[in-house]
């Protein structure tokens, strides 16, 4: 078990024993590019975690060891920078906390996990998670769930330099087993929506790729959707976000739109608009409908919002033909990381055999394929 390793590791470097918390991966079913958009998302968190050690150290200096690369380093609470790589997101964590004036000291921490690292499944937004629920505990901040939420999101910002929205702090940290969250990311009001696939599952189909223009690509795609709310909101005032975006707005103002900006608002308001009808779908059972919401998503992400690339658009258009997958689409910012595929479970192997061979013959590289349970979100965990 990962969390005895980290134990293990703990008490080996640090002679002592540390509190554990366990934060996980996230998927996401539907909704996305919505988060900043001020509307819906669908995400859920998953069986695939970051497992954080902490202890106070009674110093000014906090030093963390990473179990996957191997590597330990440390930072003073004085000179709060960001530099490069995994140490970026405890920094930005500590400094978030630090600012709000939370009484954070030296700490000591170790942490690994089995999320695969730029699978897009969020394994940045669990890292800080774990670090502010793990803070928290340690010096009695009793910080509130949603508070840790923000703060990991302004960590993003600050440190990671990525405006991400707010679905993958949310999801990682509010999670229910066995349940999607469908958030309304202006309000943060959120109901809890069971995932019952009777013989259809969930598998993730890891393209192995992360290309590189994916975080000025997704700062770029903010922009564009706000300079489309800023001419919409021209004629129609009450519009403060894509989300009161009705479509014959957008079509009344298609000639004023530069560029690409009338695709990528068409994109956000249909994707919430399929985010809904998903919804209604999954309650009322109904997957064949889910599934065809899966691919329009798909489809809307690729030709209008333009954060695919080949590799996921290949591995959606494989299923077509496969009678036994009812919905494919990438998930997450997009340019790499993974397809998520609701599929009869009898052909899981079927499928997984038939898209590692089309993968490998076409790009020449290995593809991994996830199954995933949803589960709780952060959380203490005792040893
Ligand atoms: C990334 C971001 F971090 C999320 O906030 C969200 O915008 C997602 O891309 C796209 O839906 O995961």
């Amino acid at each position: 078990m990962i969390h005895q390793l980290i134990q293990q590791k703990f008490k080996e470097i640090y002679h002592t024993n540390p509190l554990i918390i366990r934060s996980p991966g996230r998927i996401n079913l539907i909704g996305e590019h919505t988060d900043y958009n001020d509307g819906f998302v669908l995400p859920a968190a998953i069986d695939k975690s970051i497992y954080l050690g902490f202890a106070k150290n009674g110093s000014n200096t906090c030093r963390v060891y990473s179990m996957d690369y191997e590597e330990g380093q440390a930072f003073d609470l004085g000179s709060l920078t960001p530099r490069s790589g995994w140490i970026n997101f405890i920094m930005g964590v500590t400094d978030q906390l630090v600012k709000k004036g939370y009484a954070v000291e030296g700490f000591d921490c170790v942490f690994g996990g089995d999320i695969p690292i730029g699978a897009g499944l969020s394994s940045s937004a669990a890292l800080e998670n774990g670090v502010g629920m793990g803070l928290s505990a340690v010096f009695e901040l009793n910080i509130d769930k949603l508070e840790l939420v923000n703060i990991s999101q302004m960590a993003e910002h600050e440190f990671a330099g990525v405006k991400c929205g707010i679905m993958d702090m949310f999801a990682s940290m509010m999670g229910k087993q066995g349940q999607a969250i469908r958030l309304d990311c202006r309000s943060l009001d959120y109901e809890y929506v069971p995932v019952n696939l009777g013989d259809y599952q969930l598998l993730l189909c890891d393209t192995q790729v992360a290309h590189s223009l994916a975080d000025s690509a997704y700062n770029t795609r903010r922009e564009e959707c706000q300079t489309g709310v800023e001419i919409i909101k021209k004629n129609y005032p009450e519009v403060k976000n894509l989300r009161d975006v009705e479509p014959f707005m957008l079509e009344a103002l298609k000639p004023e739109f530069p560029g690409k900006v009338y695709d990528r608002c068409h994109y956000v308001i249909s994707e919430n608009e399929r985010l809904l009808k998903s919804c209604l779908a999954l309650e009322s059972g109904n997957l064949t409908d889910l599934g065809k919401w899966l691919y329009a998503s798909h489809h809307g992400l690729s030709t209008q919002y333009e954060v695919s690339c080949e590799e996921l658009d290949f591995l959606v258009e494989k299923t077509l033909d496969m009678p036994y997958v009812l919905g494919a689409r990438m998930m997450g910012g997009g340019f790499g990381g993974c397809t998520l595929n609701l599929l009869e479970k009898s052909q899981k192997e079927h499928f997984v055999e038939n898209m590692t061979w089309a993968y490998a013959e076409k790009f020449n590289q290995p593809l991994k394929t996830y199954e995933v349970r949803i589960e709780n979100g952060t959380e203490k965990i005792s040893l």
